[in-house]
């Protein structure tokens, strides 16, 4: 293993470790009020090209990680009563221009699929493109994961997945927590950092997938596009001994995420909740700003690297900007070098990692030595792998490693 370059990093990773350890996750169960609203938390986001056709862009979001394969049938139903929501800013502000948004029906019976309605919004316009897609049941009894269900809207040429799959998150977060106690100890040891086991294999999430022309996206920024994902529940739930509950009221927001670690890592555990609620005008107009460059200041994080880091998810909002122009290339959702986050993000890419590299000043090189999933992810839509299925007879499941 490589050491880490320079001491004073090595320093400014403790600060982080310290502040951070308990909840350092892509944006699983990241603030309170989301760790006991599964359905609505969201894990992670994605915005890349189809690396078999540059015109089109994935977006995707997942939802409810940590699904053990056992459950996959009573785990894997979408809920009716949330709206799953994608942001795309297109102008070069924060304020994001269109949104795509998904209302699931209820589920009619385990493994059933539920139908999804999906909506196309721009903003100041009353014109809505939708269509209705089916979700992919992933039975907790197949020894085999279903194929996935995929729709194509032929009007907008828009094609949709929704379903159970592998949680595409890899990271070890038990290494990072004994390395962070080891440098709190007085006794780095960073050779705690080099168990290689990602504590996401093995378990499933719920994925949301769009394939959208890229045209029907980009605005007046040109090729560059901003992308987060919501979710958000109605205002009022009337509940009585008589019925099932009854929603009404605007939607508001439970959780939202753009850039990766932004929440989780860089904003204050009793401002975590507010963070969720806010908008990525709030994030331009620094409503966090202070909070993000204290912490990042605590961590040792240098000018510089504060700089690069705001220019990223701060300055013009907490969105994955994705250019539209730089060609994506190669397996599982493309791989080429330079055409991956900070741009975008693909299945992939090791953002973990990076994140790291930047916070400790490009002083630590080696991240979490996680550096790919467990599983290979697909080559076409959705690109995201096959949900984990339980286990034959007689196996010994080294899967989970936590
Ligand atoms: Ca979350
Ligand atoms: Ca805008
Ligand atoms: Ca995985
Ligand atoms: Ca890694």
């Amino acid at each position: 293993m490589k050491p880490i370059k320079n001491p004073l990093s090595t320093l400014a990773l403790a600060v982080a470790l310290a502040l951070s350890t308990p909840l350092f996750a892509a944006d699983h169960a990241e603030a309170p009020l989301v760790e006991s609203d599964a359905a609505s938390d969201i894990a992670d986001v994605y915005a890349f090209l189809d690396p078999n056709d540059n015109s089109k862009v994935i977006l995707a979001f997942d939802v409810h990680g940590f699904i053990v394969p056992g459950e996959n049938g009573n785990l894997g139903g979408f809920d009716p009563n949330v709206r799953y929501q994608f942001n795309i800013e297109n102008t070069g502000d924060a304020d994001p221009d269109k949104f795509i948004t998904v209302n699931f029906n209820e589920q009619a019976s385990r493994g059933k699929s539920q139908r999804a309605t999906v909506q196309l919004v721009t903003k100041g316009s009353t014109n809505k493109l939708g269509f209705y897609a089916p979700t992919t049941v992933s039975s907790a009894t197949a020894a085999t994961a279903p194929t996935p269900a995929v729709k194509t809207d032929a009007a907008t040429g828009i094609a949709f997945f929704a379903g159970v799959v592998d949680d595409p998150f890899f990271f070890d977060i038990p290494g990072f927590n004994r390395f962070a106690a080891s440098v709190l100890g007085g006794a780095p040891d960073i050779s705690l950092l080099s168990r290689g086991r990602d504590t996401f294999a093995g378990y499933n999430s719920q994925m949301i997938a769009l394939s959208v022309p890229v045209s029907l996206l980009k605005g007046s920024a040109g090729s560059v596009i901003g992308v987060s994902a919501t979710t958000l529940r109605s205002t009022h739930t009337l509940r009585s001994a008589s019925a099932d509950p009854v929603n009404s009221g605007a939607y508001q927001p439970i959780d939202r995420m753009g850039v990766p670690t932004i929440n989780t890592v860089l904003v204050p555990f009793p401002r975590k909740n507010e963070y969720n609620r806010a908008s990525t005008v709030d994030d331009a107009a620094g409503m966090f700003a202070g909070d993000i460059v204290g912490t990042l200041t605590a961590l040792g994080t240098d000018n510089t690297h504060i700089g690069i880091l705001a220019g990223v998810a701060v300055t013009h909002g907490d969105l994955l900007r994705l250019d539209t122009a730089v060609a994506n290339s190669g397996k599982q959702g493309g791989n080429n070098a330079g055409a991956g986050f900070p741009n975008g993000r693909r299945p992939v890419d090791d953002v973990i990692d990076t994140v790291l590299f930047l916070v400790t000043n490009e002083g630590l090189t080696t991240g979490d030595n996680v550096n790919a999933n467990d599983v290979t992810f697909r080559d076409k839509f959705p690109f995201f792998a096959a949900s984990h299925q339980p286990l034959p007879t007689g196996t010994l499941d080294d899967n989970t490693r936590n």
